[in-house]
């Protein structure tokens, strides 16, 4: 009823849908200015090739009322997205907690020979009993080369003996999104090899963490990160001097290593709206991910935790009780 959805809503005053021409006729000959939406997401990077329900009411508006101003409602939201309330945080974490749920019950299950879409199930069956509808994306769960494919969703291969897999797997929430991605060793141990490439990767995890803060901004943030990438993948032998020296500035000698962005929003989409070019400011939630694949060795590594800006200092971490260094992955694993 309507003092129902008044009630749930804060609302006060609720129409019934087939009002909405009467209703919006009367409010349009008042008004001059017309804020109306479209999709502006950064990601989107074409034209859509269908036509959506709001386009179709937009197109009409602008027939049936052609003398008024139209304007973009965007910037508006992406702002009002980008910076989230105090409730939403609670929700995102909620959603992150049931992902640490997840993590830690596959901790126990993993094994070689276990095959990916196992893991999978035992994923989506922690987050639903936790009242999660599910995943908040779909799944990559990467064991050995397969991590080096960066959308790999078949999760359909055996997990072998001596390889890694990497996760990127979390949960959603009260439609509110979390994304966590984290490997760990099929057999419970990390190679040295794989050990080392893994703590590096955590370094450089470490160091965006300290840029995630008020002031600072996406561009800023990613070409600074460009350095601590060069430097680890020098230290690892996969970069030399001279690939450093006579690289494209386009496309850094790194990006042959790590080819993807290290942040980005994330709130009601996994992927959420928020202006790039705007400064970091306090309640923004971001992403911190860093990785190095490396298909010549038969692995790759990422490690992801969800931050919230503060107005001061280090960002709020809100997957500090999900396990990431590698000796307390493999003493779980080990238990
Ligand atoms: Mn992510």
């Amino acid at each position: 009823s309507k003092a129902q959805a008044t009630e749930v809503s804060g609302i006060k005053t609720v129409l019934w849908l087939q009002d909405l021409p009467n209703v919006l006729r009367k409010l349009m000959v008042e008004a001059d200015n017309v804020y109306v939406n479209k999709n502006e997401h950064y990601r989107v990077t074409e034209a859509p090739q269908v036509e959506t329900r709001e386009d179709r009411f937009v197109k009409q508006l602008k027939v049936d009322y052609p003398g008024h101003t139209y304007l973009r409602s965007n910037p508006i939201l992406q702002r009002l997205r980008s910076v989230k309330e105090p409730e939403e945080i609670q929700l995102i974490q909620q959603a992150c907690n049931i992902t640490e749920k997840g993590f830690r019950r596959i901790l126990n299950f993993v094994k070689p020979g276990v095959w990916e879409f196992e893991i999978e199930a035992e994923f989506v069956h922690e987050f639903l009993r936790n009242r999660s509808k599910g995943f908040a994306y779909t799944p990559i769960i990467a064991s050995g080369n397969n991590a080096n494919v960066l959308h790999y969703i078949q999760n359909n291969q055996e997990c072998k003996d001596g390889d890694l897999i990497l996760f990127d797997v979390a949960a959603e929430y009260a439609n509110y999104s979390s994304d966590m991605s984290r490997t760990i060793p099929v057999n419970g141990k990390y190679t040295k090899r794989q050990r080392e490439v893994y703590d590096a990767v955590l370094r450089c995890k470490k160091e965006a963490e300290m840029m995630l803060v008020p002031g600072n901004n996406w561009y800023k943030y990613h070409e600074e990160l460009g350095k601590v990438y060069t430097s680890e993948l020098l230290g690892l032998g996969l970069l030399d001097k001279a690939d450093v020296q006579n690289e494209d500035p386009a496309w850094p000698a790194y990006k042959k290593y790590m080819m993807h962005g290290t942040s980005h929003h994330m709130g009601l989409d996994t992927h959420d709206y928020g202006l790039l070019t705007d400064d970091f400011v306090a309640g923004m939630v971001f992403t911190n991910e860093p990785g190095f694949y490396i298909p010549a060795e038969g692995f790759g590594i990422r490690l992801e935790d969800d931050y919230v800006i503060q107005k001061e200092g280090k960002p709020f971490n809100l997957m500090q009780n999900i396990p990431l260094e590698a000796e307390e992955i493999e003493d779980l694993m080990n238990k």
